[in-house]
This record gives structure tokens, C-alpha cells and sequence, in this order.
């Protein structure tokens, strides 16, 4: 995200510097609002969708651009347009039949980039819909935090997921639904099923039996949108809980690195907004690699660890059709081995960019599953598995897969869990 920050800053300083504003007469389309008709539909309505398309730079567009209209994953609308003047806004329609609960609209301007922008990271606005036949009441659920109880648990302990859930709202909440997570997959949803008052707060709790490591846990409320709301997108909590016994000596500590740019190509490839992809996604590619790599002395750490560790870098470059790079250090005498995801490649692939975003990170964990094979000495295997030689190329080969026998043994070998 850092690096992400500085680009934007750098691209404002040099359009602003006079002698250089020349060079960047350019213009700059934005989506300035949308709006919904009716803006509370029931599941099965007619909805119309109102997108403002504004060209907020300092040239007219001089090439046809599209507008792109997805409801979750699909795209449900796309028009063609030109020459929009600076300061010039239009507004696009498109209708679509509301389905009930939560859907994510993203809306994209020039998504196929045929227009050079002041500024090519503002073209995409995200709105959440939800459809219910529950009346608008004023209501607006925000999730205030998520503690856990008791407060420093140990592995297997039974705890308490506590979520203080506030209606920030005018009007009453009829039930208070929150939904739980841990590393993006969804424990349960909670119900509570009295009115919540504007202005007051509730907590909800879950019973959750603590997991070893870094741990992503998430609160949503109204996970599945049975609530209309005054904003739909304030709902969730998130933050980084690490649950002990920390590692051992014996451990391989591995940093699952993603650059900023990777998470532009991930959001493109699952519409899901940036907030999405680290509360959800991200942790969901962990979860699955620490499931291949059950048994092994391996801790995974999505914040930067301390200490010595080896990294998957989940690199923006596209090197089809290879997804993934890694040294083979054979016996793991290095701890700080360095390896590669190719988020680039990912994106390139057809097949793999129209993934639905469930199975898209079973198929990153299983090529950074494959790749830190190798960081720790696996070679490929010809009976398999995730080190069979086709993973690397084809991870839908290996999507169910498991290590071999063989490879497993060698791993809990040289990484035991019971470190003497
Ligand atoms: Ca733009
Ligand atoms: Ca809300
Ligand atoms: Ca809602
Ligand atoms: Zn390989």
C-alpha cells in the first residue's frame, strides 16, 4: 500500500509543477456518482442504475471509451462513448433485476485503457446494493470493534469473537445479523434478533476455538444484506491478532508479501474492492497454504515478520506461462530463501483471470504452496501432487491437490513440529 500512496503523491506533484504542466494536458475521467431508481429495491425488482461519467482533466477525450457496469463478477451493462469535454459529465443508465441480499457493483470507466488520464487510479467506483423485503428504517450498523476473549489465548483454547456493533443511524436496526471470519472464511453468522435504537450499541459474540499464528478475524454486520442502511459500506472490522505458542527454533517463518500494484490486477480479476481483498482474499490464499502445509513447522505472516524468514512475493510481472519462481535449496540451509508468485501472469491467463474468486485463491495458495516446495527442497515430483512440473503452468491440475506422501514425510522432517 505504501508504494501505491507515493505514486499518487508523485503524479499530483508533477502535474501541479508549471513548467512540466504541459506535458500533461491529458484527460481525466472519474465516476462522480451513482445513484439507484428505486434506491431500496425488493429482490426480483426492476432497478435502474445511474452512473455519472465526468471527464474532470484538462483535454477531450480524442478515442471511443467504455463504461463498464459489473454486479459482483458479471458484467451486466457496457456502453461506448466519446468525446467528453474537460469539465463535461454524463449520466449512464443501465437496468438490472435486483437479487435478493448484498451485491457489489463496480462500475469502471475506459476499462479497456484506450484513453492515456492525468489519472489512471481513479476509473473505478464501488457500490454495495442490497435487496430485501424489509423496509428502510434509517438504520446504519457499523461493526466498532472485534475483541477476543480471553484476551492472549493459546492454540485450542475456547474463546469468545465479541463484536460491538452500533446502529450510527436515524432510525431503528429491526435485527442485528454479524457475520464472523477468520482468514476470510466465514465462521458463522450471529443473530440478535431485537431492534437495536439509533445511537446505541450491542455486542454480539461467537464461541471460537483459538488457532496457532497470525490470524486475520473479521467482523461483518449485516453480512448478507437483509438490512437496508444509510451506508452499506461501513460494515466490517478487521485486524491482525497473532496467538500463541509463538514459533519454536525449529520453525520456517514465511512472509506471504504482496506488492501494491499486484492488488490493482487481483481487484480487476475479482471485483472485489482493495478493503476486500486484504480482509478476505489474501487471507483466504494463507489459509489455504497453511491446510497444504498441516503437520509442517511452517508459520505464515501476511505483516511483515520479524526475525529471520523466507518470502513468496506476489509480484505485479507477467512471465506466461509461468506463475511462479522459486530457488531449490535442497536440506532448506537457507532460511531466507526468496520465491515468486506472478500476479501478471495470473491476470494474463484467460482461464485463471475469470476464475471465481473463491477457487482463484485455492489457485495462488496452491502455486505458492508449490513454490516454497521448493524454498525448503523439493524438487518436482513425477508421481504429483503440488510439486507435479505442470503446477507452476496449470495449477488447475493441482487444485484439489495435496503433497505426496514422499514430500510430506521430507517436509515434517526437516521442519518438525516437535522441535528437541
Ligand atoms: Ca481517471
Ligand atoms: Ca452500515
Ligand atoms: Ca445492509
Ligand atoms: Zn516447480
Amino acid at each position: 500500500m505504501r508504494a501505491f500512496k507515493v505514486f499518487i503523491a508523485c503524479v499530483v506533484l508533477l502535474s501541479g509543477a508549471g513548467a512540466w504542466a504541459q506535458l500533461f494536458q491529458a484527460p481525466d475521467l472519474v465516476i462522480t456518482a451513482v445513484r439507484l431508481d428505486p434506491a431500496f429495491p425488493a429482490p426480483g425488482s426492476s432497478v435502474q442504475i445511474v452512473a455519472t461519467i465526468a471527464n474532470q482533466g484538462t483535454r477531450t477525450t480524442n478515442d471511443v471509451f467504455a463504461v463498464e457496469f459489473k454486479a459482483d463478477r458479471f458484467q451486466i451493462g457496457i456502453r461506448f462513448l466519446a468525446d467528453l469535454a474537460p469539465g463535461q459529465s454524463l449520466e449512464i443508465p443501465v437496468v438490472w433485476e435486483a437479487k435478493p441480499g448484498e451485491t457489489v457493483f463496480r462500475i469502471t470507466v475506459d476499462p479497456f485503457k484506450t484513453i492515456s488520464e492525468l489519472d489512471e487510479t481513479n476509473n473505478s467506483f464501488y457500490q454495495i446494493v442490497n435487496a430485501t423485503v424489509h423496509e428502510f428504517t434509517g438504520a446504519d450498523l457499523v461493526v466498532r470493534r472485534l475483541r477476543v476473549e480471553p484476551e492472549s489465548p493459546l492454540a485450542g483454547e475456547q474463546t469468545r469473537l465479541v463484536a460491538t456493533v452500533a446502529n450510527v443511524g436515524y432510525g431503528p436496526a429491526l435485527f442485528v445479523p454479524v457475520g464472523f471470519y477468520v482468514d476470510g472464511e466465514q465462521l458463522a453468522v450471529q443473530t440478535l434478533s431485537e431492534r437495536l435504537p439509533a445511537g446505541q450499541e450491542v455486542t454480539v459474540a461467537l464461541p471460537w476455538a483459538a488457532e496457532v499464528g497470525e490470524k486475520v478475524l473479521r467482523a461483518k454486520a449485516d453480512p448478507n444484506g437483509e438490512l437496508f442502511e444509510l451506508d452499506e459500506a461501513n460494515n466490517a472490522w478487521t485486524d491482525y491478532f497473532e496467538f500463541a505458542p509463538p514459533p519454536n527454533r525449529c520453525a520456517q517463518i514465511v512472509s506471504l508479501e504482496f506488492a501494491s500494484t499486484s492488488l490493482v490486477l487481483l481487484e480487476e480479476m475479482t471485483s472485489l474492492p482493495t478493503s476486500d481483498l486484504v480482509a478476505l482474499f489474501i487471507p483466504a490464499i494463507r489459509r489455504q497454504m497453511e491446510r497444504d502445509y498441516e503437520g509442517v513447522n511452517v508459520r505464515f505472516y501476511l505483516r511483515q515478520p520479524t526475525g529471520i524468514f523466507s518470502t513468496v512475493f506476489f509480484s505485479p510481472e507477467n512471465r506466461s506461462p509461468i506463475l511462479g519462481l522459486a530457488p531449490l535449496d535442497f536440506g532448506n540451509l537457507r532460511k531466507d530463501d526468496r520465491g515468486f508468485v506472478f500476479v501478471g501472469s495470473f491476470h494474463a491467463n484467460r482461464g485463471l483471470r475469470l476464475a471465481p474468486p473463491e477457487l482463484l485463491a485455492i489457485l495462488f495458495a496452491k502455486v505458492a504452496s508449490h513454490e516454497l516446495g521448493h524454498m525448503l527442497g523439493l524438487g518436482h515430483n513425477p508421481n504429483g501432487g503440488i510439486m507435479n512440473a505442470q503446477a507452476e503452468i496449470n495449477p488447475y491440475l493441482v487444485q484439489n491437490a495435496k503433497f505426496r506422501p514422499e514430500d510430506l514425510e521430507y517436509l515434517k522432517r526437516i521442519l518438525p513440529l516437535d522441535c528437541r
